[in-house]
């Protein structure tokens, strides 16, 4: 043999002594934890696999060859892929890996203390102390925030359960004032119904009354014409017998009569306007507005007039509404009869109280709908309702207002989508652990040519 080849041999040999020797200094006992060091106590020399299938030799243990099915015999070495690794991580907390992370050639992150690692090709630094002062800090932020979250999760679920009686009692005040305003509005609805009635009535009759003496007066004026077209007649009449006389009586004959009526007549004929009598005609509306002022005055007295006649049949109707209402007493028009002087004070009334009526109708359904709501076992998310939460993905801004409506904002263009409103907390049961972690808001505005928008808000509560 060359000598270089009796070099490589050596080495070769040398390589597979030391491979042998550090497999055969394997402690039997590494990679078992010390509650587990019991079970590998030997018995007469063997060691029995730890689901009792099979009794196997003490020295196989740790031998890197699987014996044991449940690869029991092999706590230290990768030889059985279904076998566990047990870092002791001094400083830290002792982990166990899979088996197969021995010797790997990788320090693995769970084992701090390196001894994964023990065949040599590697040397994984004990790191366990650092990274267990790191997890003690984190650990005792986390005990920090879910002690404070418990404390701010105590104080919600007080003033939870405080607010639920605060507005139950405001749901009850509110209904005894929503029933009073309900029957005031009727009876107020009556009396303007009747009021209005009694206007109308007016109006009618005091038109028809206003048309009568439009019709007389028109038949006096036509009188009036006709016996002014039968005088013109008579003056036309009487005209041409002088302008006759005028013409063709004997002027050699000096009568101081004849004289004196052509003198007349001439007097006459030259003090005559050209247009005779057309200053006398006249049109309808000239006749309108001769009668206007009266009928205004004939208007006022003639409402009162018909007030008070239909007052009784008015306050007969109104106890008729009383009953079909069901109120406990009847109307008494007479009461409202000094305190509208018309219907138009009476009708101001009425909306006024049908206005204030509207708006309590909507604090009981709002009080109605967050008393229905599901603000958790112990009443704990009420004091976030109406609370908002914004959330910035880059494209778009989400906002949440809990228990209220979602929207989604477009950061470029500032164009606001109306995403839902509160539906309900997730689809598992109330009993569930992630139960109360998400909220379904739906109903938002129609995709296009598509289905409605909804969203599914996801939460992390720390307590
Ligand atoms: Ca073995
Ligand atoms: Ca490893």
């Amino acid at each position: 043999m060359k000598p270089i080849t009796h070099f490589a041999l050596l080495s070769t040999l040398f390589a597979i002594s030391q491979a042998v020797v550090t497999f055969e200094k394997v402690d039997p006992l590494l990679g078992v934890s010390e509650a587990k060091k019991e079970l590998y106590t030997p018995v007469d020399g063997a060691f029995r696999c730890l689901d009792g299938s099979k009794v196997i030799p003490y020295t196989s243990l740790n031998d890197d060859y699987c014996d044991c099915p449940d690869g029991s015999d092999e706590p230290g070495t990768s030889a059985c892929p279904n076998s566990t690794f047990h870092c002791k991580n001094p400083g830290h907390t002792a982990v166990d890996i899979s088996s197969s992370r021995v010797n790997d050639g990788v320090c693995d992150p769970d084992c701090c203390d390196g001894t994964d690692e023990y065949n040599g090709f590697i040397s994984c630094p004990n790191i366990c102390e650092e990274v267990g002062l790191k997890y003690r800090q984190e650990l005792a932020e986390k005990n920090r925030l879910q002690s404070e979250g418990g404390r701010v999760k105590a104080e919600y679920i007080a003033k939870g359960i405080k607010l639920k009686e605060t507005r139950k009692a405001e749901l009850v005040q509110l209904k005894e004032r929503l029933t009073a305003l309900t029957s005031k509005v009727e009876e107020l609805r009556a009396v303007k119904d009747g009021l209005e009635e009694a206007e109308k009535y007016a109006k009618v009759n005091w038109k028809q009354k206003y048309a009568q003496k439009k019709r007389k007066s028109s038949e006096k004026i036509t009188g009036l014409r006709d016996r002014i077209n039968v005088l013109e007649g008579q003056i036309d009449t009487l005209t041409g017998i002088l302008k006759d006389l005028k013409e063709n009586h004997n002027q050699n004959y000096h009568d101081l009569a004849v004289k004196s009526a052509i003198s007349g007549y001439d007097e006459f004929t030259e003090t005559q306007p050209s247009s005779d009598f057309d200053d006398y005609s006249y049109d309808e509306d000239d006749l309108d507005v001769v009668e206007e002022e009266e009928g205004e005055v004939e208007e006022e007295e003639s409402q009162d007039h018909w007030l008070g006649r239909i007052f009784q049949p008015v306050q007969d109707q109104l106890n008729n509404v009383a009953r079909f209402v069901g109120l406990s007493s009847k109307i008494n028009l007479g009461a409202y009869r000094g305190k509208f002087s018309d219907a138009k004070e009476a009708r101001e009334a009425y909306e006024k109280e049908d206005r204030e009526k509207s708006e309590v109708e909507l604090k009981v359904q709002e009080i109605e709908r967050k008393l229905e709501l599901d603000f958790g076992h112990e009443e704990e998310f009420a004091e976030l309702a109406d609370q908002c939460f914004e959330y910035n993905s880059g494209e778009y801004t989400y906002e949440v207002c809990m228990f209220g409506s979602a929207t989604q904002k477009s950061n470029k263009d500032y164009n606001t989508v109306h995403l839902g409103k509160f539906s309900r907390w997730s689809n598992t049961e109330d009993t569930h652990p992630d139960h109360y972690k998400e909220q379904v808001y739906d109903q938002g505005i129609r995709c296009w040519n598509g289905p409605e928008r909804s969203l599914k808000a996801s939460y992390h509560f720390a307590c």
